[in-house]
């Protein structure tokens, strides 16, 4: 299997997050990214390749044009304001504010392009979020081109990121992006099943009232987990897009024999679908040391998942998403890879 990788992403570094009570360094971080790499070239998984420049076009085709066009603008609008250090949103247009009217500040224009402080900006930032962007559409064309496989390794995230907001880490939603490129280059359904730790609430809005694309998200139930307030399994889309969102919500402390259970649901759903392609957003923080997560999954699981994915039979992408255990992480991503490849 091919991956995309992009040395850009570790410009984006230095980032802080409030957790808990305390500001502290981000748990993600350039060294993710960096162990997953190290882990695709030792395992010798294929050829590591750099991006191709894509123009920002198709960003726009799930992201709004001003939201997409708003991004290069954080750090010199944040520099031209006399700052220095990260560029965090703190005010949120949440309900009895006025949502509806664009602010002007850059303070008041992160808050209204965002759910939550966890997207920060540095100066790399923007630079980082174009590759990651890039990675996932020079790994798409791998697929469209003939690959049965191909393997995005973006960094930053894009689970999280909505139509119009970023957070969680997230800026592009890059699984978005992929699975609308593949429409837009002729496929007539396209499944994206979402195995991240977290819900990926970006992907379920941009496409919740929509049929050609399928969304498949297992993870922590949001009455307890991050990001709270999307993931229910009553969430099961709308109009035209009823029936093709289903979420798995499951418990603190969900084992192999509890998340795997919500897998094969989610494998029979998606091969009822038959899409003509499978982007999977994976995330690898359902893993028991994950630092931030409460999954108990183990390293030996995430092979079996790459097999089952493998047995639907069908052109898959792998999207990197999220995963804090650094020093596993490349064993646990890369394990999915190899096990898709049955070795
Ligand atoms: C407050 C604590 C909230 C945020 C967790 C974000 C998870 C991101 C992710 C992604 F795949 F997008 F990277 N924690 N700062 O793992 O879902
Ligand atoms: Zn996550």
């Amino acid at each position: 299997m091919k991956t995309v990788f992009s040395p850009l992403h570790a410009g984006h570094a230095g980032n802080f997050e409030l957790i808990s009570g305390a500001i502290v360094p981000a748990f993600e971080k350039p060294s993710r990214a960096e162990f997953i790499k190290a882990r695709v070239e030792s395992e010798k998984l294929g050829p590591v390749l750099p991006p191709e420049t894509h123009d920002i076009a198709a960003a726009k085709q799930v992201h709004t044009s001003d939201y997409i066009d708003f991004l290069p603008t954080v750090w010199p609008l944040w520099e031209e304001s006399g700052r220095t250090g990260s560029a965090i949103p703190f005010t949120w247009p949440t309900r009895g504010l006025r949502g509806d009217v664009r602010p002007q500040t850059i303070d008041a224009l992160l808050g209204f392009y965002s759910f939550d402080g966890g997207a920060s900006f540095v100066k790399g930032t923007w630079e980082a979020i174009k590759s990651s962007y890039d990675v996932a559409l020079t790994a798409a064309a791998l697929v469209k081109c003939g690959e049965i496989s191909a393997f995005a390794l973006c960094r930053p995230p894009g689970h999280h990121a909505g139509a119009a907001f970023m957070g969680g880490y997230c800026y592009i939603n890059n699984a978005a992006v992929a699975a609308q490129w593949f429409r837009d280059q002729g496929a007539r359904r396209v499944s994206i099943l979402d195995l991240d730790y977290h819900h990926g609430n970006g992907t379920q809005e941009i496409f919740y009232s929509r049929d050609d694309v399928q969304v498949l998200n297992l993870h922590g139930d949001p009455m307890t987990e991050y990001p709270f307030f999307l993931g229910h399994a009553d969430e099961r889309g709308a109009g035209a897009g009823e029936g093709f969102n289903v979420n798995y919500p499951m418990p603190f402390g969900t084992a192999w024999d509890g998340w795997n259970a919500s897998l094969e649901d989610a494998c029979a759903k998606l091969a009822a679908y038959a899409p003509e392609v499978v982007v999977v957003s994976l995330g690898v923080d359902t893993f028991e040391k994950d630092p931030i997560s409460r999954f108990r999954l183990k390293s030996a699981d995430y092979p079996r998942i790459g097999r089952r994915i493998a047995r639907l039979g069908l052109p898959t992408l792998f999207v990197m998403e999220g995963g804090y255990a650094v020093e596993e992480i490349g064993i646990n991503a890369v394990g999915v890879l190899t096990g898709f490849e049955d070795r």
